[in-house]
């Protein structure tokens, strides 16, 4: 399997329980690395453009709202099959239904506050990379 790059988003229920680390570490523990990190504070805004597949959802505004609640970690992740790698370390959205041992069955708080964003195709992770760093901040 090829060398990917996903992007991730520690989110703010994570980031407001200091878990970053522990977050990372499950991470670093499948075999991705961290090739950028960024803490930012989005605004509501910016998070409706991040999420506008979800504009038609329900729970969009409440999405956006958390999302711009607190600030959020920004990452790049490297590795072997990084995009399916990342989605099997996060576990199912709703935490209920998460494998024992991924990221939201151990610190997720509900299906929305579910700690950790990650892209779900190679077309999704190349945007959403791009969207919050520039090539500089890309160190492989
Ligand atoms: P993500 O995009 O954040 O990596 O999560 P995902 O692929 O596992 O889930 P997705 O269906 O793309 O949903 C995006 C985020 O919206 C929130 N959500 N809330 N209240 C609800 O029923 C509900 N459903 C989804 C979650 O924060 C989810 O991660
Ligand atoms: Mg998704």
């Amino acid at each position: 399997m090829a060398l990917e790059r996903t992007f991730s988003i520690i989110k703010p229920d994570a980031t407001r329980r200091n878990l970053t680390g522990k977050i990372n570490a499950k991470f670093e523990d499948a075999g991705l690395r961290i090739v950028a990190q960024k803490r930012i504070h989005l605004t509501k805004a910016q998070a409706g453009e991040f999420y506008k597949v979800h504009a038609e959802r329900p729970f969009y505004d409440e999405l956006c709202e958390f999302m711009a609640s607190e600030p959020i970690v920004a990452q790049v992740l490297e590795g072997e099959g990084a995009i399916a790698k990342n989605r099997e370390v996060m576990g199912a959205t709703n935490p209920a239904d998460a494998a024992a041992g991924t990221i939201r069955a151990e610190f997720a708080e509900s299906v929305g506050e579910n700690s950790v964003h990650g892209s779900d195709a190679p077309e999704t992770a190349a945007e959403e990379i791009a969207y919050f760093f520039s090539g500089l901040e890309l160190v492989g």
